[in-house]
């Protein structure tokens, strides 16, 4: 990053740059936290270089959308939170780093006790600057059906502080000054990263953790820890079948099946896979004080391929053809039946184009415009407006490059938290999808992640027009 990135004002560093250096700061301290990881990292730059390599179309159009140079940086991160009030203040830490609310996942229906959202950057600018984002789960402890141990369980997170009295220092400073100073935001970047830190120290007894552990693993790795330590990272490759494929070559052990569409020539939405979590060893704080070992499984290494982003259109015929095929393999997807869930979900999606002109033109997927040759093509006498638009495109005059998507999708998060959690038993919460309930707990509502890209797709198109009129 250049030094005027770093700061858009004379007295204050950018949000971008926080949120740069803050991802650098947690890469390095993952890698130490999980060597594995840093294994999984060498891998997914191999893989990348060679595609590249190998296929200039897709260097061509990474460099098109900006996505060239951000695509080496971390991807993303994820955090379980325990209560309202630590979600209303990580959205305010977030908040520094330019980072808000996106979208809204529930997954208990998948048998996952949580509700989430994404904070990421939303404007195209800043997610070049730093793509970074993390997946923030608050647990729902009201899906604990023994009364006593749910007690027990709000008791623990009620005790509990997870934030240093530095970065909430911090956070009421920006908040009042409007920015924070470059030493400031190394301080705030030192202080945050705290928060999501392992700590192999348990404050509860085992026989607790195991009670908790009994109602679902994931209550115990948020209740019976000092904070939301980081669960993984994850980087982004440009061929998740190869990274797979090198897993198993490299002894790092990969989780049974890619979540999401299957491959294509053209990538859509989000396809994920990861190693399976660690067993580590922790200790737990007895009666008498004395600490007793044992173990626990939560951290991970993941890795995905992004895609095109869907319209509202796309999304339902994506939803349509994952459940199609999902409800022909009977059950949950694992080692066994991989090849089969695999060759059902590639007859499903032949129903999904697979060229971006087509996805384009059925109002399917989101595209950036750009002049294509804006200095050197006659464009007198065309007539350069929206109403024109198809035109444009078929004489080429404008190009369409995709819109990545940049969020996250629920099936797949629950298959992720699932294979994690050593729990493939399919079960379902009760009880309603509440988003009213989480957005109260953040203290803000979360951002309509459709309503941003269709935002993006039309500041490309007006910039693009624009241009060109210049030209004509
Ligand atoms: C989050 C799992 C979901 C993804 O990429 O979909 C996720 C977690 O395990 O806390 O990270
Ligand atoms: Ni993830």
């Amino acid at each position: 990053m250049s030094s005027e990135q770093l700061s858009s004002n004379q007295d204050f560093i950018s949000s971008d740059a926080i949120r740069h250096s803050f991802s650098l700061a947690m890469s390095k301290m993952y890698q130490t936290e999980v060597p594995l990881y840093t294994d999984l990292m060498e891998l997914v730059a191999e893989v990348n270089e060679e595609v590249l390599a190998q296929q200039p179309e897709i260097a061509e159009q990474l460099k098109n959308t900006g996505e060239i140079d951000r695509l080496s940086m971390e991807r993303h991160g994820a955090i379980r939170l325990g209560t309202a009030a630590e979600l209303a203040m990580m959205r305010r830490l977030f908040a520094i780093m330019g980072m808000q609310p996106v979208g809204y996942y529930d997954l208990a229906p998948a048998g996952v006790p949580v509700h989430s959202t994404a904070f990421r950057a939303i404007d195209t600018v800043s997610l070049n600057n730093s793509p970074f984002r993390v997946f923030t789960s608050l647990l729902r402890l009201d899906l604990i059906g023994d009364e006593m141990l749910r007690q027990q369980a709000q008791a623990a997170l009620d005790a509990r502080n997870i934030f240093t009295d530095g970065v909430v220092k911090l956070i009421e400073t920006y908040e009042q000054q409007g920015g924070l100073t470059k030493e400031q935001g190394e301080q705030f970047v030192e202080q945050a990263l705290e928060t999501f830190r392992w700590h192999e120290q348990s404050p509860i007894a085992k026989d607790i953790y195991e009670q908790l552990a009994g109602q679902h693993q994931l209550i115990a790795d948020v209740v019976g820890f000092k904070g939301p330590h980081i669960n993984h990272l994850t980087p982004r490759t440009l061929d998740i079948d190869a990274v797979q494929q090198g897993m198993h070559s490299r002894g790092i052990p990969p989780k049974a099946i890619i979540e999401g569409p299957p491959r294509r020539n053209c990538p859509i939405l989000l396809r994920q896979t990861s190693f399976k979590a660690l067993v580590e060893p922790v200790s737990f704080k007895g009666a008498d004080g004395q600490y007793q070992s044992g173990q626990h499984t939560a951290r991970f290494g993941e890795i995905e391929q992004r895609g095109v982003a869907l319209t509202p259109k796309g999304r339902a015929l994506y939803d349509q053809l994952l459940s199609e095929a999902r409800e022909k393999l009977g059950g949950t997807a694992n080692e066994n039946n991989a090849q089969q869930y695999y060759q059902l979900l590639s007859e499903s999606f032949a129903a999904f184009p697979d060229d971006y002109k087509t996805l384009h033109d059925e109002q399917l997927a989101y595209f950036h415009y750009q002049p294509n040759q804006a200095d050197s093509a006659p464009l007198t006498g065309l007539d350069v407006s929206t109403s024109n638009l198809q035109q444009l495109i078929e004489q080429d005059v404008i190009r369409i490059e995709p819109i990545v998507y940049e969020d996250f999708l629920p099936v797949s998060a629950a298959g992720i938290f699932q294979s994690n959690l050593h729990s493939d038993i399919a079960s379902s919460y009760e009880g309603q999808s509440n988003q009213q309930e989480f957005e109260q707990a953040l203290g803000a509502s979360v951002h309509d992640e459709l309503a941003l890209y269709a935002q993006r797709q039309d500041e490309s198109l007006q910039a693009c027009l624009a241009s060109l009129q210049q030209v004509a």
